[in-house]
């Protein structure tokens, strides 16, 4: 093997500033034209991959590339993690090959299959009452009331103090990135809001027979141990509300901004499916995940040392013009297969069947129904170290 190559382009791009998180593709493209691997200039302990070779790469070499010392910008061989580490995300096999097997059995394709109607006839009754209401905020009244609702139903949490789901989900995707002021704001109501959170982890808080129940029987049958179970059960309520929220508000966004597809879904609602897809390559909801180099290695030939954090830009990937072609069109017609929103490899997301399900449902109620979906003024956004996300999202819906 030839030498690797030590020299990484450096650039004087943060992530992290304000207006890189609301307007991210610019540094984007810039990061993925300096080369397949670039360093930082404000953060010297990573690099950063924003091509798509490489970060399907690094994600598809999880022996090299750990998920254990944590899959944000803290290094937890160095510093004390956020909080508590995942069972799953932040663990590598044996234990993730555990976990993960059990995660992977309640949200399995054949589950969806079960729970489909109760999901399908919840989306009706919120998109028609949408219709009904005409101008709407798609976040407060449709991206967020649909997942808040269906989500940890089946998980089987009660109805009281939902709220803290989306106050947690926004802490721990902000605790991903570094200490700055997103973060400070958003951990400020921690000790509550993790009490919440914790309390609802356990079994008799859990509706039988829900998915975070199905967890305990898990632990009775011994694949798991009991003080396991909570630990898993946080990780559906960190995992899988803010996620599938920001999918669905991102998707609306794509096709109010794109009445040309919106005309293409409502003449063929079936396109339902690919069109929350690629709404997911277009705006990934999860921007970037880091990985941990667990020995001196390379990528693309240039050499990174062992305990470097790998920033995986996962929504520049999903519009590098390497691989696909007019990566910036939102086109629901074309098939995205390969794009990284959901990450790849045996830390792919363990939920996907449940946000495409989600997903699919929303945008196929609303093709049949809507005839048109037009902004009538300016979005805002609510900017998380992690998360694409929207805070306000005002629409008017034309009724079929
Ligand atoms: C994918 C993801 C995001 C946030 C939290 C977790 C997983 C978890 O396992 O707690």
């Amino acid at each position: 093997m030839a030498d690797p190559v030590v020299d990484i382009p450096v650039l004087g791009v943060d992530p992290y500033a304000p207006e890189n998180l609301t307007d991210p593709y610019p540094m984007h493209e810039r990061m993925r034209e300096a080369g397949p691997v670039v360093r930082l200039a404000g953060y010297p302990t990573l690099v950063a991959c924003a091509r798509h070779e490489q970060v399907h790469a690094v994600l598809n070499d999880h022996d090299t590339f750990i998920s254990g010392a944590g899959v944000g910008l803290a290094n937890f061989n160095r510093e004390t993690p956020f909080r508590p580490r995942s069972l799953i995300l932040e663990a590598d096999p044996p234990l993730h090959t555990t976990t993960r097997a059990v995660l992977s059995r309640i949200l399995s394709p054949k589950v969806m299959q079960q729970i489909r109607p109760v999901f399908a006839a919840e989306a009706e009754r919120l998109v028609d009452a949408c219709v009904q209401q005409g101008t709407i905020d798609g976040i407060g009244d449709l991206a967020q009331r649909y997942p808040l609702k269906v989500f940890p139903d089946a998980v089987g949490v009660g109805d009281d103090g939902r709220e803290n789901l989306l106050v947690y989900g926004d802490m721990v995707f902000n605790s991903m990135g570094p200490r700055n002021a997103l973060f400070e704001k958003s951990a400020a109501r921690f000790a509550s809001v993790t009490a919440w959170i914790m309390a609802h982890c356990q079994r008799e808080h859990l509706r039988p027979g829900g998915f975070g129940d199905q967890i305990w029987q898990a632990a009775d049958a011994g694949e798991i141990t009991h003080e396991q179970a909570p630990m898993l059960v946080r990780s559906f309520l960190s995992a899988g509300v803010d996620t599938t929220i920001n999918g669905l508000g991102n998707a609306l966004f794509a096709l109010a901004q794109n009445p040309d597809q919106y005309a293409k879904l409502r003449a063929d609602p079936t396109l339902a499916r690919p069109a929350f897809e690629e709404a997911l390559r277009w705006e990934s909801t999860a921007q970037t995940f880091f990985r941990t180099a667990a020995r001196d290695t390379t990528i693309a030939g240039h050499a990174v040392a062992e305990d470097t954090k790998v920033l995986c830009m996962l929504a520049a990937a999903n519009r590098d013009p390497r691989k696909w072609p007019d990566p910036d069109r939102y086109d629901i017609e074309r098939r995205p297969t390969g794009h990284m929103a959901l990450g790849s490899g045996i830390h792919g997301c363990v939920g996907q069947a449940v946000a495409r399900l989600e997903g699919e449902l929303i945008l196929s109620v609303i093709a049949r129904r809507v005839a048109r979906i037009e902004p009538t003024g300016p979005h805002t956004r609510r900017l998380n170290n992690t998360l694409r996300a929207l805070d306000t999202l005002p629409l008017r819906l034309t009724p079929a």
